[in-house]
């Protein structure tokens, strides 16, 4: 068998269809695990964690021990890039990340040839888990599309609008494309790195694809994305991508016809009808149950996975949330929608 056959998931990325969908779930370490809430105390603040190779790769294993997923994802957090480039960031209790904002001249301040040291511990993280992690399971290393993470970089915290960084895109352009151009830069170099040390495949989070008109989603979402999978294609020219724009709706085709993404992330909003009629039947998608309903379990969540199994039926197909899992969620449920998606 060729290595791709030992992996379902990496394979369905390539575009061969399983005959079950192999399943992750997005934001699978973390706080709705016990032993994870243990590891984070040793670890002192979040970035420590991130930038510990042992207990990276102790929490990133966490949900495998428990759940028969088809992959890991690295440990890490789309912040680690400003992070890396000068931008300090720091995670309060129940606040989560806080950043000094920068501004036009705060982004040439920025420092892109601190960036891979910083990052160091990262990669030694994905290189202890190629070692460790069984041959079968996909192994996901990720970074944030640099639209997704300027909107943090730019407001200094999350916010419901990113209406700061809309607004900076329009007044100051040519600052915004030289932190475009940074973050760009930046994140092709990390994720050539990550897929040197062993990462199978890739995924660009761009979380905030939303709130934008027609020029904007081009030159904001599609133009980074596209550009950095063109420059991980001419360090490694195989690189497999799947591209996550959250909330891009009538822009996902889009989307996947220019970014030259392998698979393409769906959020739970995006109707399973449109999956049928508005994305190529070969094009492979993951997704996109609603987190709300793993919360919540019982019929409200099994109904919902059966006919996102069913809409995806013909297509290669990876299982996913439509967003990340949540604190609350019950372990019970998670259990309870492997064996759903495994089994049927
Ligand atoms: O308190 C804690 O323990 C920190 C909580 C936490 C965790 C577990 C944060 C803070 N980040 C992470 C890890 C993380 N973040 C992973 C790896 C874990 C895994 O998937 O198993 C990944 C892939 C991310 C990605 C990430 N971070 C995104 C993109 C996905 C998404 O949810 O849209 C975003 C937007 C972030 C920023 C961030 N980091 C942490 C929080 C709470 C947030 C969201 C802030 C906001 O809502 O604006």
């Amino acid at each position: 068998m060729s290595p791709v056959a030992h992996k379902p998931l990496l394979a369905t990325v390539l575009g061969q269809r399983q005959e079950r969908p192999p399943v992750w779930i997005m934001r699978q370490a973390g706080r709705y695990l016990p032993e994870y809430r243990e590891t984070r105390k040793q670890a002192g603040n979040f970035l420590d964690l991130c930038y510990t190779p042992e207990l990276a790769v102790e929490v990133t294993l966490q949900p495998l021990r428990r759940f028969d997923l088809d992959a890991a994802i690295l440990f890490s957090d789309i912040l680690v890039i400003p992070d890396a480039l000068g931008q300090p960031v720091r995670f309060e209790t129940g606040e989560g990340p806080l950043l000094e904002p920068v501004d036009v001249a705060g982004i040439d301040r920025l420092d892109r040839a601190r960036a891979a040291d910083h990052l160091a511990p990262v990669i030694e993280t994905v290189r202890r888990l190629r070692a460790t992690l069984p041959a079968e399971k996909t192994l996901i290393g990720f970074c944030g599309a640099p639209w997704t993470v300027a909107t943090y970089m730019l407001n200094g915290r999350g916010s419901p609008d990113q209406w700061t960084a809309r607004r900076f895109a329009l007044e100051h352009p040519a600052a915004f494309e030289r932190l475009m151009d940074i973050l760009v830069e930046t994140s092709v170099n990390y994720l050539a790195a990550q897929l040197e040390a062993g990462a199978d495949v890739v995924q660009i989070f761009e979380s905030w694809a939303l709130n934008l008109d027609d020029a904007a989603f081009a030159r904001q979402v599609i133009e980074p994305n596209r550009r950095i999978v063109e420059g991980l294609r001419r360090i490694i020219p195989d690189a497999p991508v799947i591209g996550f724009p959250r909330g891009a709706a009538g822009n996902l085709a889009r989307f996947a016809a220019n970014t030259g993404v392998n698979a393409l992330g769906i959020d739970y909003s995006t109707p399973l009808d449109f999956i049928r009629t508005h994305l190529p039947p070969d094009l492979p998608v993951q997704g996109n149950l609603d987190p709300l309903r793993l919360v919540v379990g019982g019929e409200a969540m099994d109904n919902q996975v059966r006919a996102i199994l069913e809409a995806c039926a013909g297509r290669p197909h990876i299982f996913n949330l439509g967003h990340g899992i949540v604190p609350d969620t019950p372990i019970a449920h998670v259990e309870r929608l492997i064996a759903l998606v495994k089994e049927g």
